[in-house]
């Protein structure tokens, strides 16, 4: 496949797709709850997810494409190529009006590693794209994560655990870390975090509990701007975003040495 073409249609279609989501942006949102009242969709996630997934599944009809909202297109899942789409990452903020979020597409093989990755980001017009093995660019332009090489000195985003009986053990490490930090924020789309983290706005971002559509964009891109991305136990290979840590590289022993569990944690 030529991955270089891909890309290029790619980034047309989830252009298209931010026009889509800024149409709504700004309004009274109708939330739908999914599983709890803190996962929630808007009429705009379905709208934008089914432009995205019908564009996709006629630009390659031989890619099985996923959506976050439940919708699938193009060949079927035993196909050699998968799209994992976000029409809206960070629903929560879209529906306050919030200007962080954004859409997300990852292009992987059938092992889930991805060779493709783009997360717009449609207020400020900024596209991040990777393809693997050919950098990571912002608006065509190449990007790289930050030198950061001291804890004191970074800012890092994170996610808050509502798991019922790990979050206290995941949220345990927030408090610990957060006054050795220059700054630790709490952002609410892990596509952009991990593109902000390639682009060396953030040092580093560490969430758990994502989906593949959450993060695997992101996980090019990071990797492509030549940060590293591992579980909580270090492990790079066959990341699901049960527990995500992404980096500058120059950071990520650290922030290991953070994130494992205290015993005095454990539940
Ligand atoms: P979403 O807005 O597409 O749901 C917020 O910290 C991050 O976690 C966002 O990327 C958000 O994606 C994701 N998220 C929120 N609820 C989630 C859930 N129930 N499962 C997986 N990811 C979730
Ligand atoms: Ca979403």
């Amino acid at each position: 496949m030529d991955l270089e073409a891909a890309l290029e249609i790619a980034g047309v279609i989830i252009r298209q797709a931010g026009a889509r989501a800024l149409r709504s942006y700004g309004q009274r949102h109708h939330e739908v709850s999914k599983s709890s009242v803190f996962d929630i969709a808007t009429e705009a996630d379905r709208e934008v997810e089914a432009y995205l997934v019908a564009a996709l599944g006629e630009a390659f009809p031989e890619h099985h494409v996923v959506g976050e909202e439940g919708g699938h297109a193009g060949a079927p899942a035993s196909a050699d190529f998968h799209w994992y789409i976000d029409p809206i990452d960070g629903t929560s903020n879209y529906a306050a009006s919030l200007p962080f979020f954004s859409v997300s597409m990852a292009l992987c093989d059938r092992e889930m590693r991805p060779l493709l990755g783009l997360v717009l980001n449609p207020v400020a017009g900024e596209l991040f794209s990777a393809r693997r093995g050919g950098g990571a660019t912002l608006n065509g332009a190449p990007v790289q994560v930050s030198p950061t090489a001291s804890l004191q000195n970074a800012i890092l985003s994170c996610g808050y655990s509502r798991h019922p009986v790990h979050g206290a053990a995941r949220n345990a490490p927030i408090l610990r870390l957060l006054p050795r930090t220059r700054g630790l924020r709490w952002l609410g789309s892990s596509a952009l975090e991990l593109a902000w983290v390639a682009c060396g706005r953030l040092d580093g971002y560490f969430e758990a509990g994502l989906s593949p559509w959450d993060f695997l964009g992101g996980l090019l891109l990071l990797r492509e701007a030549g940060g590293r991305a591992s579980d909580y136990s270090g492990c790079e290979e066959g990341l699901t975003g049960a527990e995500l840590l992404a980096s500058n590289g120059h950071l990520h022993q650290a922030l290991l040495q953070e994130l494992r569990p205290d015993p005095a944690d454990l539940p």
